[in-house]
């Protein structure tokens, strides 16, 4: 099956950004953003060995200029990956990263997989299939936000998104156990997809960001939206609001 190709490709993928050491570092437009040699490396092995499983695929992918979304995308296959999400943690060694890779059909999310190699933990979905954890079956928490912990993120060049997003997150606060934050998308919506947190939020993150994880949010029973609560586009940058099963409403912070 397609889907167990993809995980095997992951985990070899999980293999690089492991076995790198000290990879040389670029910086792109903004402040603290960041791309490595692995990333570009990862990248090019995933769309070599994608290529081989589904060769009229489209790729999109956040390295080496393959990042402007085309119409071409939205019909047929189209991988949308990004090949460490968490660059900063990978660069500072503060975990995880993880290797992102979502598979549209359509213009529509089809197939899923995140791999966290740090600790060996793949998810995967496929669309209308259920969501899994190392092959078992994951749903997301069913308990009140006010017994659970609320992840956030914010990339340091959206200087402009800062003060909403504290703002977002102050609110929150005494409405969850507490806040975290991680450093990747894609990681902060597996968390919520397995129950260890209850709701996640980003005010703006790319397509790649967001591709995988949200269709394994989504297979795991959580209800997955922009932060004003209209479907994802997967058509490029979006915010994100992604509620366990034990939110049942979008906090009124989001809609002010
Ligand atoms: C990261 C996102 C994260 C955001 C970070 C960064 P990258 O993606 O996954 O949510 O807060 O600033 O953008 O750049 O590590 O692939």
């Amino acid at each position: 099956m397609v889907k167990d190709q993809i995980i095997e490709i992951a985990k070899e993928a999980g293999e690089i950004m492991l076995s790198a050491k000290r990879p040389k570092i670029m910086e792109k437009a903004g402040h603290a953003n960041f791309c490595t040699e692995t990333d570009e490396k990862i990248q090019a092995f995933l769309i070599g060995k994608l290529k081989d499983i589904l060769p009229e695929a489209e790729f999109l992918g956040e390295e080496d200029g393959q990042d402007v979304f085309s119409s071409k995308m939205s019909s047929g296959y189209c991988f949308v990956i990004d090949p460490i999400d968490g660059t900063s943690n990978f660069i500072y060694e503060y975990r995880p990263s993880v290797v992102s890779i979502g598979l549209l059909k359509d213009g529509k999310p089809y197939m899923a997989v995140v791999y966290n190699p740090y600790d060996e933990m793949m998810f995967s979905a496929v669309s209308g299939q259920g969501a899994y954890l190392n092959g078992e079956r994951i749903m997301s928490s069913e308990a009140p936000l006010k017994d659970s912990l609320t992840v956030f993120g914010t990339a340091p060049y959206y200087i402009e998104l800062q003060e909403k997003t504290f703002d977002i997150a102050k609110k929150l606060l005494p409405l969850c156990v507490d806040l975290r934050r991680s450093g990747t998308a894609a990681w902060d919506m597996c968390c919520v997809a397995m129950g260890r947190c209850s709701l996640y939020f980003e005010l703006k993150i790319q397509l790649w960001d967001y591709a995988a994880a949200a269709l394994i949010a989504q297979e795991a029973g959580c209800m997955v939206t922009d932060t004003e609560g209209a479907p994802l586009s997967y058509r490029g940058p979006s915010s994100v609001l992604c509620r366990a099963r034990g939110v049942k409403e979008i906090p009124v912070c989001f809609l002010s």
